[in-house]
C-alpha cells in the first residue's frame, strides 16, 4: 500500500486528511462509524477555559449548498475536556490536535499551559476566526496585531505544534497569516467559516440566524485565499471548506495545502474522511 505518511511540523500523520473542529464531537461519537485509526489526525470542537451554554436555538440552517451554523462555542470547559474526553485519546493512535478559544489574551495562555503538560495532546488549534461570540475569537484573527499578539503569547506558554485558524472575514488574509507565522505559527488551517444569515422558521415563528456559513458553497473563497497565503508564506497549511470528496481534495493540494480536513461532510456522511484516504491510497501517490 502507498505511503502517504508525513510530519506537519513535529506532528506524525499517517496521512494527510483531517476532521475539522466542531464537525466531529470528541471522535467517541463517530468510533461505530468511522475506523479513527485511519485518519491523518482528529481536531476537537474548540474547549475554553471555564464551561459554556452556546447560543440560544436556533443555531443551524441548511442553506444552498452549505450550512449556517451558530453555536457560540458550546463546551464544557479544559478541566472537563482533560478528565472526560482526553482518556479515550489516549486510546487511539490517531494525533489529537485541540482547538483552544478564549475571550482575552491571557484565557489563550491558560488554556495553552494546561494542555502543554497532557502528553496525549500532539498540536494546539489556536481558534482566532470564531464568527459567532460577542467577545475574542475572531476580533484576534481580523487585526494582524491581535493575531500577532495571541500567537506570541501562546507560543511562548508550550511547546507544542501550534496552527493558527485563519478567518476569511477579511479584506485581505495575507497579512494577518504573515504576522500568525512571524509570531510563530507553525501551521495555518484555513478557512473558518464565512460571515452569513438566513431566515429560519421554527414553529411558525420566523428568526434571522447570523452565523458562519461552511460547505459546498464556500470551496471557492477557500481555495482563493490558500493559493493566495502560499504565496507569501512557507509553513504548512491545513485547507478546508467544502471538501466533499477526493476531486475537491485534489484541488485543495493544487492550491497549495499540505493537508486538509473535512468539516460539514461529516454531517452528511462521517465515513467522508476515510473514503478520500483510500482513494489517495488507490490513486497510488502521496499528493
Ligand atoms: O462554536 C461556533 O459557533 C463556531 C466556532 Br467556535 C468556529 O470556530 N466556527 C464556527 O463556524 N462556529
Amino acid at each position: 500500500m502507498v505511503d502517504l505518511s508525513l510530519e506537519l511540523s513535529g506532528i506524525k500523520m499517517k496521512n494527510p486528511v483531517m476532521v475539522a473542529s466542531g464537525t466531529f464531537g470528541y471522535a467517541k461519537e463517530f468510533a461505530d462509524l468511522v475506523d479513527l485509526n485511519k485518519l491523518g489526525a482528529i481536531v476537537t470542537k474548540s474547549i475554553t477555559l471555564k464551561p459554556r451554554a452556546g447560543n440560544p436555538p436556533p443555531r443551524l440552517a441548511e442553506v444552498a449548498a452549505g450550512l449556517i451554523n451558530s453555536i457560540g462555542l458550546q463546551n464544557d470547559g479544559v478541566d472537563y475536556f482533560i478528565h472526560n474526553h482526553l482518556p479515550y485519546f489516549k486510546t487511539l493512535e490517531t494525533p489529537l490536535i485541540v482547538n483552544i478559544a478564549g475571550e482575552t489574551v491571557e484565557e489563550y495562555v491558560e488554556l495553552a499551559r494546561r494542555l502543554d503538560k497532557e502528553v496525549a495532546v500532539k498540536g494546539l488549534e489556536i481558534n482566532i476566526s470564531c464568527p459567532n461570540v460577542s467577545k475574542g475569537g475572531m476580533e484576534f484573527g481580523v487585526d494582524p496585531k491581535l493575531t500577532a499578539e495571541v500567537i506570541g503569547v501562546v507560543r511562548k506558554a508550550t511547546t507544542l505544534p501550534l496552527i493558527a485558524k485563519l478567518t476569511p472575514n477579511v479584506t485581505d488574509i495575507r497579512p494577518i497569516a504573515q504576522s500568525a507565522v512571524e509570531a510563530g505559527a507553525n501551521i495555518l488551517s484555513m478557512i473558518n467559516t464565512v460571515l452569513s444569515s438566513a431566515e429560519v422558521t421554527v414553529n411558525g415563528k420566523r428568526h434571522m440566524l447570523k452565523g458562519g456559513l461552511s460547505g459546498p458553497a464556500i470551496k471557492p473563497i477557500a481555495l482563493r485565499m490558500i493559493r493566495q497565503v502560499r504565496e507569501v508564506v512557507k509553513v504548512p497549511i491545513i485547507g478546508m471548506g467544502g471538501i466533499m470528496g477526493i476531486e475537491d481534495a485534489l484541488e485543495f493540494f493544487e492550491a497549495g495545502a499540505q493537508a486538509i480536513a473535512i468539516g460539514t461532510a461529516n454531517f452528511v456522511d462521517p465515513k467522508t474522511a476515510e473514503r478520500i484516504i483510500e482513494e489517495l491510497e488507490i490513486r497510488g501517490s502521496a499528493p
